[in-house]
């Protein structure tokens, strides 16, 4: 078999769901995985997680949950801002998996520190969230790699004509007209994030980008998938940005005229 590209999504804490999909997709010697980020957070084992991706000989890239835990332990003592936002965003169940496992986070963060933002792979380009559509690549920095989403998902032309963007962060059945399981693709991007650890999906995503395989396993029934990339993909909507972008004119009419109405008070 030719060397293959194996692309993971958001494993939150999923230990167990990684090792089977492992399993499953069996990298070879000359195979290469990347992880797109947010190993951490929400799942029961996040510290085990990490762990195995920082031995592994896989490269990752930074998620929007490695840098709130990153900011809420900065500096060695707690950032209490920082620390209330990621705690309450699934960081409590990463502090008991390192509670569980006796694994003080301080070379994890560090480590988590080196991760870049984006990885380029010549006919693929990996990022967690995607990027700002009117940036050039040198001014993508955390907020915009890390979480965005509606802006980029709803360009209507490709970052790049010669690379397809491959992210995960939003959910792919947040999307109009997906199931959970699907992944959806939009203007010169895919999104592979299929929700390890919401209770409506449960799947966990591989893609081998050179084969156009996706490999699934369910972590909460831990069964397994193996099915060609264009069975499983939906069209990312454009009536979902008309939609809301309709809702957004109709609010600032509205606002408008409530503000008419109070200058109009204000006059009289
Ligand atoms: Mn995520």
């Amino acid at each position: 078999m030719n060397q293959r590209r194996i692309i993971i999504g958001d494993i939150h804490g999923h230990y167990d769901g990684l090792m089977a999909l492992l399993e499953t997709i069996a990298p070879g010697r000359d195979d290469m995985v990347y992880f797109l980020g947010d190993l951490i957070d929400r799942g029961p084992k996040s510290s085990q997680v990490v762990e195995f991706v920082r031995k592994s000989p896989y490269q990752c890239i930074l998620g929007n949950h490695e840098h709130m835990m990153i900011q809420a332990l900065s500096d060695t003592k707690v950032n209490n801002e920082a620390w209330q936002s990621w705690y309450h965003s699934g960081g409590v169940e990463t502090v008991q998996s390192y509670r569980d496992t006796g694994i003080m986070p301080y070379d994890d963060l560090e480590w988590m520190r080196s991760l870049p933002l984006y990885l380029d792979l010549g006919d693929i380009w990996l990022v967690h969230a995607g990027i700002d559509p009117k940036l050039p690549i040198q001014k993508q920095a955390h907020h915009q790699c890390c979480w965005i989403r509606h802006k980029f998902h709803s360009a209507e032309k490709p970052y790049f004509s010669d690379k397809l963007i491959i992210i995960g962060h939003t959910i792919t059945f947040t999307f109009n007209d997906v199931e959970p399981g699907e992944l959806v693709c939009g203007a010169g991007w895919l999104d592979i994030d299929t929700s390890a650890y919401h209770p409506r999906s449960g799947w966990l995503t591989g893609l081998d980008v050179d084969n156009k395989i996706i490999y699934q396993v369910n972590v909460r029934n831990n069964q397994t998938r193996k099915m060609p990339l264009d069975r499983l993909v939906k069209p990312y909507k454009a009536r979902q940005v008309l939609k809301q972008k309709t809702q957004e004119d109709f609010l600032i009419r509205k606002n408008k005229q409530a503000k008419l109405k109070v200058k109009n008070y204000q006059r009289s």
